[in-house]
């Protein structure tokens, strides 16, 4: 760790290398000169976001090559391709980590200091590009980046959202979501390639006609035309040369809209319809998190994406020559739960109506093609289309969903003679609904859950019926994140001390061999730079929550956070009203004591959740009245961060000691920020649920985590037996009772619909039941931190066991078990 600083005082005052100092006179004439050419005007004329701009042109000159060569090189190699098809991308900022990736980030800074300027006050002007809701999102994002690190030939597909997630503001104690016109100064990261725009038809009839030879032939008449025009992002590897492609697709009028002629009234109005229709396609993201939204729009722009991912994979695979016999040796196509899954029905369509194929030739690509992760067992995130609707907007696809139904039905019959139950249980098409998961399974070659606990659930339980029938496709891939966003960009001085009390930075692109620092786990002189570094980052928590929340926080009290999206499976509700319990024993027992404890939220609710928003409420108005409270001396504080996305993130993971992840157990089928917290140093309170089962394991057991709480076969039991009373457990556990009383006697406001959702509605994430667990496992928190030695240590086996959780551990497993694709070098 003294290196570290020595290391930085060299990098300010020491003799920099030849290349260092070429790289940086390389850098200022270019900024200088993008300048001028964006601009027309002198450097110090420009706004801060006109300087953001003009540093990322600067930076996309340093891509741009690569890019071409990187497309070249794996046209000119035929190597095999992935697409990864997610409706959500989560990409947050971008310079940065291009800076990082491209490894000119001091470089860029010295330049910028050179005129006065600071590089991370120009990195706060980029918006977020907040294209996703949560979880699932953010993981396509560390995906591709973890994709383009290890120089896999892998790009990701996507909807070009005018606007992305809301924004979230708290206006007299709610949630008001506000657009995010995140578009408003334009992006600077993507190219538009309206050359490569596809066509995509909805609506019309669809029908085979006899031919005068005797033949079938696939008719599609008076269809609406939505062309899709590709926004390309480029996606750096980390000091690589690879540089992939994120394509997000813009729904636009057809190429002849604007051909007027001599209308009639009607045809004019008819005109505006379709303009109409054809520019709400790709406007808005659907703020919804894993609930099913039965919105004929989602359909809509799930076929969008989809359609115009496949056609221009194909138009490209058709263009470099190669033989569409070869197609699934030479693409891989993945699909990030179900909202791509008429993937499956559009590639038979092009295969077998536009490239002539036999049908169970098609199939045999198709299902070589494909492959599905599944990220939730919640029933109602499980998406089923009606059968009317479905037709009605996708005639030509429907009728080869149900083709695909009819052919997989034969060989369940087959399987499973006079034995309906299961043909119920298998059939893509049942009770007047299309269900996307079954499609995406009868129409792949292989399933996989986001941790092993969600994995192994899947097969027992969900998809049991479909894991009996085809056992072998079903697998399991733990989720990661990138560390070199989570850890090397948002915490640079723990990544400093990393690098320097292990004297290597090997694992900068070897995660794993972060688990060097085991060895300095009871490092003295290591743990007291830990226990600095960890302070350094509350202290900036602390500042960020003055400017924006206009609360003292105090940073050695102990950092307890929980930021996630708003869901009653999450949890937070239990997570208040422990601490409503704890100012209640504050305020009453004079044997009661805790240590000062600052409880961070963060998160977004869906607009349409009631509960979520409620939730909200409650904790700002808990908060209201906690904080303002001198006579319990600072021992508890509240803070709700505003707009929690990616970004704030950066600043939330780094500065914790505790990670709050106590969703019911099985209910979370992973999680993430589980990941960015305990890379970062902090120690998990959590139930044994998604991957803080792993977590667990990797930090070696309960000395460096805390687990409480049911297990995931008990809560499955108690809801195959419907065995629990959430009556009873409001009766016979006074904790509870004491602070769930709260909810509308007036301690805090009006809360009856959360006492209701507790008490009358049986309390269906079983909080009361966990309750008492929960404050105990806070005991056993407190009675750790007191501990500051054995503290750090957890701390530091924490950061140390992290590896396996990079998404580049992932992302090869996806690569060697799945996609069966290997790193292709760009020279
Ligand atoms: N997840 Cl189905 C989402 O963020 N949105 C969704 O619509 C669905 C799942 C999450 C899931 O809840 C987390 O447990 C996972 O860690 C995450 O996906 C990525 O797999």
């Amino acid at each position: 760790f003294y290196l570290a600083k020595e290391k930085k005082e060299k990098k300010q005052k020491g003799p920099k290398s030849k290349e260092f100092e070429k790289l940086k006179e390389g850098l200022r004439v270019r900024f200088l000169n993008t300048a001028h050419i964006m601009w027309g005007r002198d450097l110090h004329e420009l706004t801060e976001n006109e300087i953001y701009q003009t540093v990322a042109a600067t930076a996309k000159q340093y891509i741009s090559d690569n890019w071409i060569k990187t497309n070249r090189t794996y046209g000119e190699r035929e190597e095999k391709q992935v697409y990864y098809f997610s409706i959500e991308f989560l990409m947050g900022r971008l310079l940065k980590s291009n800076l990082i990736n491209l490894g000119i980030e001091e470089a860029v800074k010295e330049v910028l200091e050179g005129f006065d300027l600071n590089l991370s006050e120009v990195f706060e002007e980029e918006p977020d590009a907040g294209l996703g809701n949560g979880g699932l999102g953010r993981l396509a994002a560390c995906f591709i980046d973890s994709m383009a690190a290890h120089r896999l030939p892998g790009h990701g597909c996507s909807i070009r959202y005018q606007y992305g997630l809301f924004e979230q503001k708290i206006i007299n104690g709610n949630q008001v979501e506000i657009p995010d016109n995140w578009l408003k100064n334009g992006f600077a990261w993507e190219y538009r390639k309206p050359d490569k725009a596809v066509d995509v038809k909805f609506g019309g009839n669809a029908y085979m006609k006899e031919m005068p030879d005797g033949s079938l032939k696939l008719v599609h008449e008076n269809a609406r035309t939505v062309m899709a025009v590709p926004y390309d992002v480029p996606i750096v590897g980390y000091h690589n040369n690879t540089v992939n492609t994120l394509r997000l697709w813009n729904a636009e009028v057809n190429r002849d809209f604007s051909d007027y002629g001599m209308l009639t009234q009607e045809q004019m109005r008819q005109k505006n319809e379709y303009r109409m229709f054809v520019e709400s396609i790709t406007r808005y993201l659907y703020p919804d998190d894993s609930t099913y939204d039965g919105r004929r729009m989602r359909l809509i722009q799930e076929y969008f994406m989809t359609s115009a991912g496949v056609q221009s994979i194909v138009r490209h695979y058709k263009k470099t020559g190669m033989d569409m016999h070869d197609f699934a040796q030479k693409i891989a196509i993945h699909i990030n739960d179900t909202h791509p899954a008429v993937a499956v029905a559009e590639l038979m369509r092009i295969l077998v109506d536009e490239e002539g194929f036999e049908w169970n030739e098609a199939w045999a690509i198709t299902r070589n093609t494909i492959a599905y992760t599944n990220h939730t067992i919640m029933p109602e995130a499980l998406e089923k289309w009606p059968v009317d609707m479905f037709r009605e907007l996708l005639p030509r696809i429907y009728m080869i969903i149900d083709e695909i139904n009819r052919r997989h039905l034969l060989e369940v019959r087959a399987r499973y003679p006079k034995n309906e139950g299961k043909v119920h249980a298998l059939s893509i098409i049942q009770d007047g609904m299309v269900h996307m998961a079954r499609l995406s399974i009868v129409g792949g070659h292989s399933v996989n859950g986001v941790a092993k606990i969600h994995s192994d659930i899947l097969k027992d339980t969900t998809l049991r019926d479909f894991y009996e029938y085809n056992p072998k496709m079903f697998n399991n891939k733990t989720n990661g994140i990138t560390h070199r966003r989570w850890l090397m960009g948002a915490n640079p001085e723990l990544a400093d001390l990393i690098d320097a009390t292990i004297g290597s930075r090997r694992w900068h692109r070897h995660p794993e061999q972060l688990d060097l620092l085991n060895d300095y786990v009871e490092d003295k002189p290591f743990l007291a730079e830990l226990g600095k570094i960890k302070h350094l980052r509350k202290e900036a928590l602390a500042k960020y929550i003055k400017e924006h929340n206009g609360i003292e926080v105090n940073p050695d009290s102990i950092f307890d956070i929980q930021v996630k999206r708003i869901h009653s499976y999450k949890r937070q509700l239990m997570n208040i009203l422990h601490i409503m319990y704890q100012y209640h024993k504050l305020k009453t027992d004079k044997n009661f004591d805790m240590l000062p404890t600052t409880y961070i939220f963060g998160g977004k609710a869906a607009p349409g959740y009631y509960i979520a928003k409620e939730t909200i409420r409650l904790i700002l108005a808990v908060a209201d009245k906690v904080n303002n409270d001198k006579s319990i001396k600072g021992k508890i504080k509240i803070v709700f961060i505003e707009n929690f996305g990616v970004s704030i993130g950066e600043i939330v993971y780094p500065a914790a000691d505790v990670s709050e992840q106590i969703s019911t157990a099985s209910k979370e089928a992973s999680g993430t920020g589980n990941m960015k917290f305990m890379m970062n140093g902090a120690i998990t309170l959590g139930t044994l649920d998604g991957a803080n089962v792993e977590i667990r394991e990797a930090v070696g057991g309960d000395a460096h985590c805390v687990i409480f709480g049911l297990r995931a076969e008990e809560v499955l039991n108690y809801y195959a037996t419907g065995t629990y009373s959430a009556w009873d457990e409001y009766n016979t556990n006074e904790n509870v009772r004491t602070v769930v009383n709260q909810l509308t006697d007036g301690t805090y406001g009006d809360f009856r619909s959360l006492y209701e959702y507790l008490v009358h509605a049986n309390d269906e994430f079983f909080i009361m039941k966990d309750f008492n667990a929960y404050a105990a496992a806070h005991v056993e928190i407190m009675k750790r931190y007191q501990d500051r030695f054995h503290w750090l240590k957890s701390s530091a086996m924490n950061i140390a066991n992290s590896g396996c959780f990079s998404s580049d551990r992932t992302i090869d497993e996806y690569a060697n078990e799945i996609w069966q694709v290997k790193p292709v070098m760009i020279p």
